[in-house]
């Protein structure tokens, strides 16, 4: 049994089609247990830490310019095999190929829109978790 914390995120349009309550309804439901949570605005700085693996990609533009164009609704998880669920729960990165009964399955078509960032490894969760938190923000 190995305990994790995840850091998850509501991304613009999962904010601006008001499914905040929705997502934070269905990781409640399986168990996990919300440990932190803001509604926030990203920095262009900001995103550029968080997605800094992607800066090569021919898309790295769109994808600061589409994540700091509203709020986001970031979150921290604990539980179970926190990190691989929830990307379970969350669905195939293209919302075309994500399972029905999956969050981007069910509220998504489009690869740019996806609604939901989930940390994909214990790395990434650490220092996602410290690029959106401080201590004191989380019990
Ligand atoms: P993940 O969000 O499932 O971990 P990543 O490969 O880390 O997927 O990609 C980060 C985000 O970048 C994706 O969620 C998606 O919204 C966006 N993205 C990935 N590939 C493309 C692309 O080819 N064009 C536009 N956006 C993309």
């Amino acid at each position: 049994m190995a305990i994790q914390t995840t850091f998850l995120m509501v991304k613009p349009d999962g904010v601006k089609r008001q499914l905040v309550g929705e997502i934070v309804d269905r990781f409640e439901r399986k168990g996990f247990e919300l440990k932190g949570a803001k509604l926030i605005q990203i920095t262009e700085e900001l995103a550029k830490k968080h997605y800094a693996e992607h800066a090569e990609r021919p898309f790295f533009g769109e994808l600061v310019e589409f994540i700091t164009s509203g709020p986001v609704f970031a979150m921290v998880w604990e539980g179970e095999n926190v990190i691989s669920v929830a990307r379970l729960m969350m669905g195939a990165t293209n919302p075309a190929e994500s399972a029905p009964g999956t969050i981007r399955g069910d509220f998504s078509t489009t690869l740019s829109h996806n609604v939901i960032h989930g940390s994909d490894s214990l790395a990434s969760a650490e220092r996602e978790i410290g690029l959106f938190f401080n201590e004191n923000e989380l019990v």
